[in-house]
């Protein structure tokens, strides 16, 4: 089972009303937004206004990737925004336990995210603590660049080790998904995509068909490996 989160970084900006329209339409149901500081990663991305602005938009649920130094300085931020999906960096914390739980008080999912080379041992504490995982398939901060390959024996063990303590937690998968790399990562336990430029903002098609190309090809592949792949629950009659 997987589904699949639109990166909101890469759309025409000029467009995202319409571009987020169309994805709803597709069945999307879930938007990752990145935050960035310009220092945790050397570019800036999304902001917390812009989260606000989307909001008044779409009742979809938005997953706000933060890719920021002291991440727990914005924790007021996102409890006014009540955002229902929070990650943070696990190298970006210095109390991450306490992050957390703050932004479980806060009423938001929490996500850990784990940079490329951040070995996995990193999590063996916080576990718990989380309600899904990010694993990083690229180096934060840039969209357009190349899945680095070590990554899926990343998501096997990490998979692993969840289902030591429990069972069913997300591994969220983010850079460079497409197709193939997309139904690699679901067969090592991966369960959310993020969609960028690789996969529904490739210029090629539009987003409507380019999401729903996108789901439908990884279905086929996954398929074709073996797994069964449950497809998400997707408005009837909205094509
Ligand atoms: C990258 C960021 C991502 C990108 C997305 C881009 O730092 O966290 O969420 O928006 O990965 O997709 P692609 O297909 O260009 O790698
Ligand atoms: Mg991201």
């Amino acid at each position: 089972m997987f589904s699949i989160a639109p990166s909101l970084m890469c759309t025409n900006l000029l467009e995202l009303g319409s571009q987020i329209r169309e994805l709803e339409r597709a069945g999307a149901k879930l938007f990752h937004i990145d935050v960035m500081d310009g220092h945790f990663v050397p570019n800036l991305g999304l902001s917390f206004d812009l989260v606000r602005q989307v909001q008044n938009i779409t009742d979809a649920e938005l997953d706000v990737h933060l890719m920021v130094d002291a991440p727990e300085q914005y924790i007021d931020r996102i409890r006014a925004l009540k955002i229902s999906h929070v990650s943070f960096h696990i190298e970006a914390s210095h109390a991450p336990l306490r992050l957390a739980q703050a932004l479980k008080e806060a009423g938001t999912k929490v996500g850990i995210a784990l940079n490329p080379s951040t070995p996995v041992e990193a999590l063996r504490h916080v576990l718990d603590a989380c309600d899904y995982v990010l694993i990083m398939t690229v180096e934060p901060g840039f969209a357009g660049q190349k899945f680095i390959p070590a990554m899926y024996e990343k998501i096997r063990v990490v998979r692993r080790e969840l289902d030591k303590i429990r069972l069913g937690i997300d591994i969220q998968v983010d850079g460079n998904l497409n197709a193939e790399t997309s139904s690699r990562c679901i067969e090592r336990g991966a369960t959310i995509l993020v969609g960028g430029s690789s996969s529904i903002f490739c210029g090629e098609k539009d987003v409507y068909s380019a999401y729903t190309e996108f789901r439908e090809e990884v279905s086929k592949l996954c398929e074709q490996g073996g797994r069964v792949a449950l497809k998400p629950d997707f408005p009837k009659g909205n094509k």
